[in-house]
């Protein structure tokens, strides 16, 4: 039988280039995204190409009701067999004083609040099954701290930390749980950081070759398709021109 796998933030970038990935595995999809527009399109896409079936499901992983109720009712009692915790967002760079509140309970909401409800939701289930992979997609900004980044540095710290609390907490119970930690990936990541603004959004990748999202996504299926004894744990996957997160080389 297909296997399942769950990908949030499927809309665009590491989300799309691994629900991609996974189905040209075989694998059965759900996607999530608040794009409902892009998650039609998509999912057209998919199951012409690779003949899997797709459900989508249109909601803000920030509010809690909205999970509970996809999880609950609507994809029913669904056995997901990888969860793909990728959803998630950098808005703003700026020093904690000069901070925009708003853009920190963004960050703080989805990238840490929205991970955990949906696990809470799903984990059980493989708990239950006594068998699932759970991928968190953590970053570079969770293994060192770059000045400006400091909320979302502390986010992606927290989704690293919650990676090895769950990890500890299920690898009894047949659950692998990796964090993997990518660098400078060039996806709408940096323009929904800068609000929108494409130019300054493309400076950050300036004079350098960046991963994109389909290296990631290579990584994340690379990990899922490991035999059932090897668990990876953690992945920190950088650009060859990058040495650290302060660290570029650029021509
Ligand atoms: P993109 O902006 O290209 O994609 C982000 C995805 O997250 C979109 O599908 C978006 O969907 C979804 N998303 C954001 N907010 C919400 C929300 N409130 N509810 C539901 N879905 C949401 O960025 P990336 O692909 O680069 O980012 C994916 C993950 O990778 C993030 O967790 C990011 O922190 C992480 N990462 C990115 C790196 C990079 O350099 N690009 C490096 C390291 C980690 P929609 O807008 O339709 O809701
Ligand atoms: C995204 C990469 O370097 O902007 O997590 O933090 S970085």
């Amino acid at each position: 039988m297909s296997k399942t796998a769950l990908v949030t933030g499927a809309t665009a970038g590491i989300g799309e280039a691994t629900a991609i990935e996974f189905a040209k595995l075989g694998y059965n999809l759900i996607l999530t995204g608040r794009r409902k527009d892009r998650l039609d399109k998509f999912k057209s896409q998919l199951e012409s190409e690779y003949k899997v079936s797709v459900s989508i499901h249109a909601f803000d992983i920030r509010e809690r009701r909205q999970v509970e109720d996809f999880c609950r009712n609507e994809i029913g009692d669904q056995q997901i067999d990888v969860l793909v915790n990728n959803a998630g967002l950098a808005s703003g760079l700026a020093p904690l004083h000069a901070g925009d509140i708003e853009d920190w309970e963004k960050m703080i909401d989805t990238n840490v609040k929205g991970l955990l409800y949906i696990t809470r939701e799903l984990a059980p289930r493989m708990v239950d099954a006594g068998s699932g992979h759970i991928i968190n997609v953590g970053s570079i900004a969770g293994v060192e701290v770059y000045p400006n980044g400091n909320v979302y540095c502390a986010t992606k710290h927290a989704v690293r930390a919650i990676s090895e609390g769950l990890r500890k907490e299920l690898y009894d119970k047949g659950i692998r749980v990796t964090n993997i930690a990518p660098g400078l990936v060039e996806t709408e990541f940096s323009i929904v950081r800068f609000h929108g603004d494409k130019s300054r959004a493309d400076n950050v990748y300036q004079g350098m070759s960046p991963l994109t999202a389909e290296d990631i996504a290579d990584c994340i299926a690379f990990v899922a398709t490991r035999p059932p004894h090897v668990n990876i744990a953690d992945m920190l996957i950088l650009p060859s021109d990058q040495g650290s997160s302060t660290q570029v080389k650029r021509s």
